[in-house]
This record gives structure tokens, C-alpha cells and sequence, in this order.
């Protein structure tokens, strides 16, 4: 199982280098990959450097996650100023390039500025087409090695995203129709959209679009990044359940925010939940789960709380 956890939750306090973060990294059992964001961690360390990290750590790069700077705040690729847009689309190729010399898989695009804040804003249809049409270059960029992978969220830092839930998320990616195009999954995310994880799970990887998966926790009002299942443990099992179903072989990234706690200790405790919660699913075996759900019983659904309880 390739699992990986966000690099900044070990950059955070004073004078931390990426140097130190991957050290740390490399102690936590079980933990395989990592992701660069771009250009933020290219800002405080060489390629040169993070290459020779890697190594030294024995960590393979999962991929590489845009972080759009403030410059940007109108807008990534739906930005009213042309040259911006263009800039935007530009910073994603060079993610993807980077991506490819570190020996990455996939490329995640959180457009966070591609939204609006007030009513008669932003023109939906021009934005749609903008969104479209330079994700389809980005994708034909990034073809056949590198998957493009888009991270939805409703909200945050605009009012609305532009790219606000699973179906319109698919609906766009369908749309462009390529085949290293496709969908990260944030939990937090998912609630915060009103979503059943499971379900944007099970819909996504069914129509063969399922790329990146970013476990955490929350209380659907806000991205909040609390620890693998410590809220919604049910729902955190069916997810699982259906990744497994669906054989889900990408990485398993966390994206939670230890701010008061201590990163390594917290990112050990998610992977401890995610490999108890698959061991408990194996031991149920898949068939017997799947025989629960084909009652489609909330009683019998429920009986694998009391299992789980056990
Ligand atoms: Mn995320």
C-alpha cells in the first residue's frame, strides 16, 4: 500500500527545512511516498536537492500538488486577466515536467482561486470553457506517463468553486475525455460538498476516474483536517470498503493538519486506522460484506458497527 502525508504539517514551527521533514518522514513505519507542492517547495529547496532527499529517505515522489499563489486570487485558469490565465496553465505545465524528471505519478490540481464570491460575478458557461479547455491542454501535456488528477472543493478560499463536487468534477473531466485525467477525492472535502464519501468513491472509480485519494476527518462546516476517522469513522470504513472493491492503487495521502499535535506521532496513528480499519474489512471478508449491503438494510448495515465495536 503506498501511503503518504503532507509535507508541510512537518515544516510547521520554526526554521524547519525540507531536509528536516523528510528525515522525519522516513522514520514513520509504513509511510512510502511523498508530495511536492509546486511552486511553494521549489521556492525553499533546489530539484537538485529534493531529488537527492528522496533518495536519502528512500521516499518515492507520489506526485507533485499545485499551490497557486496570490497572484492568482481572481482566478487560475478562469482569470479575467488573459495573461494570468495563461500563467496559471503555464505553472501547471511546469508542475507536470516536474513531476516527470522526479519520477512522480500524478499531478493534483486544486484550482482554489477558480470560484466566485458574488451573484452576477463571473460569467459560468466562459469560466466552464476556460476551466476546459486548459485542462484539456494540461492533460494532452502531462500524456501518456503523468496523470492529471482534479481535487475538488465547494468552498474555501471563495464563496463558490468553479469545481465544487464529485459529479460536476466527472461532468468535466468526461467532458475532456482523456485518459490520465481524473478525480482526487478529499474527505473533508466531500463533507464539506454534503457528499457520502463512499458514494463519490464508488462513482468516480466506476467510471474509471478515481486518482488520488486524500484521507482526514472533519465536521463538514469546514476543512477542518482532524485525524484519519476520529468523526466519521462509519463512513471512513465504507470508504475503505470501496476503494478496496474497486482495487484504489494510488497513494493514500494525508491531508490533516497537526497543528497542536506532534506530526509524526499523528501521522503514525492515521496509518494505524487505515491498516486496522482494512484488517477489519478482511477478516469480515469482502463476499460477507457485500452480502450485508445487497439487503440493503440499515439494521444489517448497522450490525457492522457492533463488529467493529467488538
Ligand atoms: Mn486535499
Amino acid at each position: 500500500m503506498k501511503i503518504a502525508t503532507r509535507l508541510n504539517s512537518f515544516l510547521a514551527g520554526n526554521g524547519h527545512t525540507i531536509a528536516d521533514a523528510m528525515d522525519k518522514l522516513s522514520s514513520i513505519d509504513g509511510l512510502t511516498h511523498v508530495d511536492i507542492n509546486y511552486p511553494e517547495h521549489l521556492n525553499a529547496s533546489s530539484e537538485h536537492e529534493i531529488a537527492a532527499l528522496l533518495k536519502r529517505n528512500h521516499l518515492q515522489l507520489n506526485g507533485i500538488a499545485l499551490r497557486f499563489q496570490d497572484v492568482f486570487q481572481n482566478g487560475e485558469f478562469t482569470n479575467p486577466d488573459a495573461s494570468l490565465a495563461a500563467k496559471a496553465e503555464q505553472v501547471c505545465m511546469e508542475a507536470v515536467s516536474l513531476c516527470r524528471r522526479l519520477g512522480g505519478e500524478v499531478v493534483t490540481l486544486w484550482q482554489a482561486f477558480d470560484g466566485f464570491d458574488y451573484p452576477f460575478q463571473v460569467d459560468y458557461e466562459n469560466s466552464w470553457n476556460s476551466m476546459k479547455n486548459a485542462i484539456t491542454r494540461i492533460a494532452d501535456a502531462a500524456a501518456p506517463d503523468i496523470k492529471v488528477s482534479i481535487e475538488y472543493k465547494p468552498f474555501q478560499p471563495r464563496s463558490f468553486s468553479l469545481m465544487p463536487n464529485m459529479a460536476t468534477t466527472l461532468l468535466l473531466v468526461e467532458e475532456i475525455g482523456r485518459s490520465n485525467l481524473g478525480l482526487t477525492l478529499d474527505f473533508c472535502h466531500m463533507l464539506m460538498a454534503g457528499e457520502n464519501p463512499a458514494t463519490s468513491l464508488a462513482i468516480t472509480a466506476s467510471h474509471h476516474r478515481l486518482l488520488g485519494v486524500h484521507l482526514n476527518d472533519g465536521y463538514r462546516l469546514n476543512d477542518d483536517g482532524l485525524m484519519v476517522g476520529s468523526v466519521h469513522l462509519m463512513q471512513t470504513l465504507e470508504f475503505l470498503y470501496y476503494a478496496k472493491k474497486y482495487h484504489y492503487a494510488q497513494a493514500i495521502y494525508f491531508d490533516t493538519f497537526p497543528i497542536r499535535e506532534n506530526a509524526a506521532m499523528e501521522c503514525a496513528q492515521n496509518i494505524q486506522t487505515v491498516q486496522k480499519l482494512l484488517g477489519f474489512i478482511d477478516r469480515l471478508g469482502m463476499d460477507r460484506i457485500e452480502t450485508m449491503i445487497h439487503e440493503q438494510s440499515g439494521f444489517t448495515a448497522s450490525l457492522l458497527l457492533g463488529e467493529l465495536m467488538k
